[in-house]
């Protein structure tokens, strides 16, 4: 029973609340003590770090629910046409320092807490990283997600709350070890629990044909049910009262009686068995880059996404009776294709629950569904075994059979009886295992296709959906993908802000980030020049206190810092990175005295996790260790060259890491990276960039200009001849050389690293590290000389960030709403 407020009613209410809450630093206060007390329910007058962190947050948490309460209130009176972006990953990293800023209270919150004897930087350091997503995908979601907020688009994201996110990685000799994410033990006071808000997820069980009405229908008897409870995480906007909702689901044993088991007398093993419907949300899938057969996996996916359509039905039927209006008010984003079983589960309510026709139901499915795809790697797409799908959604199998029949005659109509390509394009694949295509599924039931950068755009219309394009070219689209400045600069770079708005002359840029090209006309100015030198060199030494914290090696402030932080894949090609220092060590090992006092010193930096199950990825960590170990004890090399490598890479390592960088590496083989979108963060900080033309680089090479960056390697339309050619050529010597020492154990662990090796000689190097190495060095000698000219290098360095507007989220989002879900903003009233 809801309760409501009106006429005089709501007056009394707002005398009694006395209005919004306020955001000066004794109110704050007022709060954090109240919180210290009855929410964290410690003494006022003795409460530590975390204490003071959690009664902050919850003084900030209330300010965002007010927000929220009010965004959806308007949301609802407005009925605006939503967008729900559907995705199984979000890596929100932290939460206070985000929500501090968006709401413009950092200031107050830090004075407030001064005053009580805390230190608001020491406070945020205390929170853990939401990391509930693997890499550039989940983390681009979080980003989309505070762009969506910002510009006040009426939005929700809808996801799973994992209580183990991503593992973390420890290193013991070098090696990777993977320790669980317990990163709930601490409670998350983030998010709001639900528990009115939950839905029954059903798996198993058989279907039926019936009759009913005098009409035939296909009747689904599941054989088992899930709830999923409901956790809001309030994300708010920027310079706007909007705050918008992610929705994140947990599974929970569902409340109906195993009568069965109780009246066995079987008490225990009944209980027992309820709670192991929790395991659906336990874990996060690490990056296999494969999940064939992978039960859990299925079961997660259809969970989080029937949950988010019964929800989303829900809302849509509180306002309309007609799902031909569908359409008009409900855009589906797919996520990649790990949410794609939603078009499956939406035809299935509108048909079976909801009684349309097929033609009606098809019709809607086809104007609601929009999918972005974020690899160019075939093997990456995934796919269902068939059977392990009739197990677990036998319904939906039918459904997609059905779809999938339409679909090839449709075909057939179009291409005539062309039965290779008819199979190559079919959702299912057949085999001696037959599988369900998710990404075919997705294409098929979405209005528009989005690549990530304009080059993984082209590889999907020339060579990864070739098929599809040729059949609907217009469906084929592409955003760029982009980063939002407020949590890659604003909250990461809080120096490098002040000094942008200073000479701006102004704050706009955060939400309006073409301005920052203004700052090209003062790229030369000295005083420019110095300022921005003296920001760097802060952040430096706080990445260089990190460093030595960390891996115990102390690191020159004056040596340049060169980073290369991501997962750990074969085609980003962090091996070949290691090759490249070890032939600096090598070269600096060999030079006389006279020439050892021209180097320009390097600190290299490596982080990134390896999947768990990926051996040559893990080889790859090991062996930055084993070369780490040699030249940072090395009295011959001193402070002329430094490898570190950072364990436990993630959202809040990157925050420091980034701006401490003078230069950074993204140099996947081209061809390989859909986008990438670190190389995004480290040019709005100022720092440059060594890579290749691959992704979305070529895009940044547009807007910055390749003479401000160190750009190397074979271009994408020559990776395919290359690798045909790649068993007949000898690798240049210097390679063939550092790979030699690798392989003669130079560095130890001579059998360990065998296989490394080989996966690039012999006619195998399939990344073709040995065919763009000497290119690689050039380009790594062109930075050793900009870097010496420094006022070239910060010139450059200002052209970077001056330039990176167009990298911005908010820039993808604006691009997406107009050219594929079709909604507008809905701003609250200030
Ligand atoms: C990444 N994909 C792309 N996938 O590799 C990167 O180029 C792009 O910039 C980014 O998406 C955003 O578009 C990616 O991160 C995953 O993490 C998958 C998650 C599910 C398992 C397989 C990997």
């Amino acid at each position: 029973r809801k309760a409501g407020f009106s006429g005089a009613k709501t007056e009394r209410m707002f005398e009694l609340m006395d209005g919004f809450l306020k955001n000066d630093p004794v109110s704050l206060q007022k709060d954090i003590l109240h919180h210290v007390e009855y929410t964290v329910a410690r003494s006022r007058f003795s409460f530590d770090d975390f204490e003071a962190y959690q009664a902050l947050s919850h003084s900030v948490r209330d300010r965002l629910i007010e927000r929220w309460h009010d965004t959806q209130q308007h949301f609802k009176k407005k009925d605006p046409k939503r967008l729900y972006f559907l995705s199984l990953e979000f890596l929100m990293g932290r939460s206070l320092s985000n929500s501090v800023i968006n709401l413009g209270i950092k200031d107050q919150c830090a004075e407030a807490l001064s005053q009580l004897g805390f230190e608001y930087e020491v406070l945020a350091e205390q929170e853990g990283d939401a990391a509930l997503g693997n890499g550039g995908l989940a983390r681009l979601s979080a980003c989309q997600m505070d762009s969506l907020a910002t510009l006040d688009f009426p939005a929700w994201g809808y996801g799973l709350r994992y209580q183990y996110g991503l593992f973390r990685q420890i290193i013991i000799d070098g090696f990777q070890h993977e320790q669980p994410d317990y990163w709930l033990n601490f409670g998350n006071p983030w998010e709001i629990e639900r528990v009115h808000v939950s839905y029954p997820v059903k798996f198993y069980g058989s279907v039926k044909e019936e009759v009913v009405n005098g009409k035939k229908c296909k009747v689904w008897i599941p054989g088992e049910t899930v709830e999923a409870v409901a956790y809001d995480n309030p994300i708010p906007g920027y310079g706007t009262r909007n705050t918008i909702n992610l929705r994140l689901w947990a599974a929970k044993p569902s409340e109906g009686l195993d009568i069965e088991s109780y009246n066995t007398g079987d008490y225990i093993n009944a209980i027992v068995n309820r709670q192991k419907a929790e395991i659906i949300s336990n874990v996060l899938y690490p990056d296999d880059r494969s999940y064939q057969g992978k039960e859990l996996r299925l079961k997660q996916q259809y969970f989080f996404v029937s949950a988010s359509l019964q929800d989303i039905i829900r809302r849509f039927k509180d306002m309309h009776n007609n799902f031909d209006e569908f359409p008009d008010k409900v855009a589906l984003q797919l996520n990649d294709t790990h949410p794609s079983i939603s078009v499956v589960e939406l035809m299935r309510v509108l048909l079976d629950e909801e009684d349309l026709s097929w033609k009606r139901a098809w019709n809607i499915v086809c104007k609601v569904f929009t999918f972005t795809t974020h690899t160019v790697l075939p093997e990456a797409l995934e796919k269902v075994p068939m059977d392990l799908f009739e197990t677990v959604l036998p319904r939906h199998l039918q459904i997609i059979y059905d779809i999938n029949f339409a679909f090839m005659e449709e075909l057939k109509n179009k291409i005539g009886k062309d039965y290779v390509r008819l199979s190559r394009m079919s959702i299912i694949e057949e085999g001696a295992v037959k599988n369900i295509r998710m990404a075919n599924l997705s294409i098929v039931c979405s209005h528009t296709v989005n690549g990530v950068s304009k080059a993984h755009s082209e590889l999907l219309k020339t060579r990864v959906f070739m098929d599809f394009y040729e059949l609907w070219p217009e469906k084929f689209q592409y955003k760029t993908n982009g980063v939002t400045q407020r949590r890659w600069i604003v909250v990461s770079n809080p120096s490098l802000c002040s000094l942008i708005s200073k000479w701006l002359g102004t704050e706009s840029w955060i939400h309006d980030v073409d301005l920052l090209t203004h700052l090209k006309n003062h790229a030369s100015i000295p005083e420019l020049q110095h300022e921005w030198k003296m920001v760097k060199k802060i952040n430096k030494m706080r990445l260089a206190e990190y460093i030595e914290t960390m891996s115990g090696v102390k690191v020159s402030l004056d040596a340049m810092f060169d980073v290369q932080i991501k997962r750990i894949h074969e085609y980003k090609r962090q091996f070949l990175n290691i090759l490249g220092v070890i032939h600096r060590y090598d070269c600096i090992k060999n030079m006389e005295e006279s020439d050892r006092r021209k180097v320009v010193p390097r600190v290299c930096i490596i982080g990134g996790k390896a999947p768990p199950g990926y051996e040559i990825a893990k080889k790859i960590i090991k062996l930055c260790h084993a070369v780490a170990e040699t030249i940072n004890n090395d009295t011959d090399i001193g402070d002329l060259l430094k490898l570190v490598f950072i364990p436990d890479y993630n959202v809040s390592v990157a925050e420091l890491v980034i701006p401490g960088s003078d230069l950074s590496q993204h140099i996947s083989t081209a061809g390989h990276e859909a986008s990438g979108t670190g190389s995004m963060k480290f040019l709005m900080n100022g720092c440059l960039l060594l890579a290749t033309a691959d992704g979305s680089t070529n895009e940044i090479i547009e807007e910055i200009g390749a003479e401000n960056m160190f750009i190397f390697g074979a271009k994408i339309n020559e990776v395919p001849k290359l690798r045909e050619k790649e068993s007949t050529i000898k690798a240049p010597l210097q390679f063939r050389r550092v790979v030699r020492m690798v392989r003669d154990g130079y560095f130890g662990f001579k059998d360990y690293f065998k296989s490394l090796c080989d996966t690039v000689e012999n006619g195998k190097d399939f990344y073709l590290l040995g065919s763009d190495f000497t290119s690689y060095l050039e380009a790594q000698a062109a930075a050793d000389r900009a870097y010496v000219d420094k006022e070239k290098w910060c010139k450059m360095s200002i052209l970077s960030t001056a330039g990176s507007g167009r990298f911005s989220s908010d820039r993808t989002i604006e691009d997406y709403a107009e050219k594929t879900w079709g909604i507008k903003p809905c701003k609250l009233p200030l």
